[in-house]
């Protein structure tokens, strides 16, 4: 058993998440974290809501909400949405917490001792309508790179380059719109992370070539542009605190950590906030992050859209080595594409595409779960459809697996009884599916190991393929009429494999696969998954097992209803 640690990006905090955002990080994340908890491993599953940093501030502005509150609320309104998907964190934090401001200047005051930070005077964007200093997504422009009129001061959506404000052509203040914005000098801190280049290209070259392409070439990337000396603070009124005891001046100016700083560290005091959170005081939170050998007995994996992986395989690690104590860096980085909706970006801040909450309300979890994961944007972009996902689900779900399960059931029930029938005992074609069903597990697992999650759902789908085919292939409402205990064994290996479908599933679609599973009265089912030999001989649920007929798992998606979400969200892109 290996002890596995799981972090996904933390969602800013700023409204409801679209599915885009969802498909590159938690949701793979949480499927694999089910798939290593029932192959039996020891894991532990940590994300968080990012509250710093202006998109923070600019929400609560725009909700007329004093910060702290509009983050409490917005927290507990992602938190629902995220439970009604399934995902199943072990924790689920705040990086306004206590825990991550504590860690923050910890690291901070280490760095400093160590010699990786200094003060330095900056020229910042300054709005004297606003009376306040303007960082980052303060300030909006068109990109200097490729245009784009919505440019943030931080970041541009559209072509993702790292922007510092003073960039922006024909800036104005997101805040105001003010355009008459001087440049003044102000004091920070900065990150010297040009000093831990050659260390962080050292671990680089140790680690990347395990990732996604994806990843490392982004990571190199960076590194060969050469590592710049960051500016770790800004002047807002909400983030972590600059400590007085180290940096009185700044503290005395208000500045706090940039968001990017203490966002990262969230994931070791979200774990924190976990241990903290058990009143007997049982939960180690540092086994997991820290110890003489940097944890090494725990592989550390990440998950992550594209645009966060130069601050998660470069910046956190600079930091980690910058701090000088043995905290756990990342083991595999899996970075994700993005989902575009019909070729045009998903984007939170233009409310283009469809949102987590909206998906809930229009189909459950598990549509989208399988959908998603099936269709994960691993090796390039992949444009979400409303034509692909109604045709995917009713293939897949309601077709392949869905009706397999119900005509088998229900066909049993009415010609047999509420018991799974006996009949003959396995014979030549139940030997070959059983061989077929265990190929095909294996090599499920193998991309599930390989955290390649577009093949894993192929593959998955494969297996309830195999169970079609046989079905087709024996006919047992053929068989019947000539040799009924043909037709029960038929029946009883089907529902066999209904039950193998139940375990094997459960990262992918846990609802439909828990009721898929207690279908089956079978006392003692604790089983988290099929061994090789099981997903041969096909008998886990013996004959004379008590069934029910669940309803209908997957419902086919019309025409109309195609029609009605195009209509609701859009269908080609404007
Ligand atoms: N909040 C996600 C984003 O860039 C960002 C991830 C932080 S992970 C430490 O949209
Ligand atoms: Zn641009």
């Amino acid at each position: 058993m290996a002890r596995h640690l799981i972090t996904s990006a933390l969602p800013y905090i700023n409204g409801i998440k679209h599915l885009g955002n969802m498909v590159g990080s938690m949701l793979p994340a949480d499927v694999y974290a089910r798939y290593l908890r029932q192959r039996g491993h020891d894991v532990l599953y940590i994300c968080a809501t990012d509250e710093h940093g202006t998109p923070a501030e600019l929400a609560a502005k725009e909700q007329g909400l004093p910060v702290d509150a509009f983050c409490a609320q917005a927290h507990d309104a992602q938190k629902a949405v995220y439970d009604g998907f399934g995902l199943a964190f072990d924790h689920f934090g705040r990086s306004s917490s206590p825990q991550n401001a504590e860690l923050t200047q910890h690291f901070a005051r280490k760095l400093n001792e160590n010699g990786f930070i200094e003060e330095r005077a900056i020229r910042q964007v300054y709005s004297p309508a606003d009376g306040r200093f303007l960082p980052d997504r303060y300030v909006e422009g068109t990109c200097p790179h490729c245009g784009y009129d919505k440019a943030r001061g931080d970041q541009c959506e559209n072509c993702t380059r790292v922007l510092d404000p003073t960039d922006l052509i024909e800036p104005r203040s997101a805040i105001s719109g003010s355009t008459d914005l001087e440049v003044r000098e102000t004091k920070h801190l900065f990150l010297l992370q040009s000093r831990l280049q050659g260390e962080v290209e050292a671990w680089i070259d140790e680690v990347a070539d395990e990732w996604p392409q994806l990843a490392s070439s982004i990571a190199r990337k960076w590194l060969t542009e050469g590592l710049h000396d960051r500016a770790i603070t800004r002047d807002l009124d909400w983030g972590v605190p600059v400590p007085a005891d180290t940096w009185p001046d700044l503290a005395a100016e208000g500045k706090v950590f940039y968001v990017w700083f203490d966002a990262p560290i969230e994931y070791i005091g979200s774990t924190k906030e976990w241990a903290d959170q058990d009143p007997t005081g049982a939960r180690d939170w540092r086994s997991w992050w820290y110890g003489p050998d940097g944890a090494d007995d725990v592989r550390y994996t990440e998950f992550m859209a594209k645009d966060n992986v130069p601050f998660h395989s470069v910046m956190f690690p600079a930091t980690e080595m910058g701090v000088r104590e043995p905290w756990k860096k990342v083991d595999h980085l899996k970075a994700f594409n993005w989902l575009t909706y019909y070729g045009g970006k998903f984007s939170t801040s233009q409310k283009r595409g469809v949102f987590t909450d909206q998906a809930l309300e229009i189909l459950p979890a598990d549509y989208w779960r399988y959908f998603l994961m099936a269709n994960a944007p691993e090796s390039d972009d992949t444009s979400f459809t409303w034509e692909h996902f109604t045709a995917t689900v009713n293939k897949d779900l309601a077709d392949t697996l869905g009706n397999f399960v119900n005509r088998v059931l229900s066909f049993s029930k009415k010609r047999f009884g509420e018991e799974v029938p006996a009949g003959a005992p396995a014979g030549e074609a139940e030997a070959r599916l059983g061989e077929q069903i265990a190929e095909l597990l294996a090599e499920y697992e193998a991309q599930m190991e390989a955290l390649q999650f577009r093949k894993a759902a192929a593959a998955l789908r494969a297996l309830w393929s195999a169970g079609n085919s046989y079905l087709e292939e024996k006919a047992p409402w053929l068989e019947i009429k000539t040799d009924k205990d043909a037709a029960a064994l038929t029946l009883r290996t089907a529902m066999n494999l209904i039950h193998l479908y139940a375990v094997v599933s459960e990262p992918f679609i846990p609802t439909s696969a828990k009721a898929m599973r207690t279908a089956f009265a079978l006392a003692g089912d604790t089983a988290t998954w099929v061994s090789r030999e099981e997903a041969k001989s096909l008998d886990s649920v013996p004959a004379g097992t008590r069934f029910i007929v669940p309803p209908v798992l997957f419902a086919k998606l019309t025409d109309d209803d195609l029609e009605s979400y195009k209509e609701r969200f859009g269908g080609e892109p404007a």
